[in-house]
């Protein structure tokens, strides 16, 4: 069995700058910040509101937006991004529906509810992040590309504490590696007969 599972780092997904969002969304007390904003961000504010509802984002500074932000006036709604400019999405962020984004210094960081990737870059998301508060909770994942989810990732306090695996494709965990809260494997149990029932594996 492989203990090469390490502790990921945690995504909070920084790709759109709040800063920069907040010179857009109102003003910008920083008068280079706000070029850096004008040049790298166009807005687009629906024509009979006028309400903001959507940033395309420069993130690598070549000149070609990679991020889009939809917006719902200064509230960041879902946040996708072509992370190698191919032209498919490949990291998708949804934010849920409570705080908005304030205007200037001091501003509430949105933090999203879930994260979908495309981790292979062709457009299919295989992998799920999910959020509570700012803190990774638990990821789904499908690392073998065949549509169905196959890892599931658990996180206490930032720091990974269980992984679980389905290495028969049944479609449901039989092994579960866990880890300490320094981030060492402490153990593996594996479900042999499918009965959900997981046993600890001697080393
Ligand atoms: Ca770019
Ligand atoms: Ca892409
Ligand atoms: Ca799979």
């Amino acid at each position: 069995m492989t203990s090469n599972f390490s502790p990921m780092r945690i995504n909070r997904g920084q790709l759109l700058p709040v800063a920069l969002l907040a010179c857009v969304a109102s003003s910008c007390a920083d008068a280079a910040a706000e070029r850096d904003a004008k040049t790298r961000i166009q807005p687009t504010y629906d024509a009979a509101s006028g309400r903001l509802k959507k940033l395309d984002y420069d993130s690598n500074k070549n000149g070609k937006p990679d991020t889009w932000a939809y917006m719902d006036g200064s509230r960041l709604i879902r946040l996708e991004a072509d992370e190698n400019e191919d032209g498919k999405i490949d990291r998708w962020e949804y934010y849920p529906a409570t705080a908005p984004v304030g205007a200037g210094a001091g501003a509430p960081k949105q933090s999203p509810e879930r994260i979908e990737r495309a981790t292979r870059l062709d457009g299919q998301v295989s992998r799920r992040e999910f959020f509570e508060g700012a803190q990774m909770v638990r990821v789904e994942e499908d690392t073998d590309a065949n549509g169905a989810t196959d890892k599931w990732e658990t996180y206490s306090d930032g720091a990974l504490t269980v992984v679980a695996l389905d290495t028969s494709g049944k479609g449901k965990a039989d092994r579960r590696l866990i880890y300490r809260p320094d981030g060492s494997l402490d153990h593996v149990e594996a479900d042999s007969d499918g009965s959900g029932n997981f046993q600890r594996v001697k080393p």
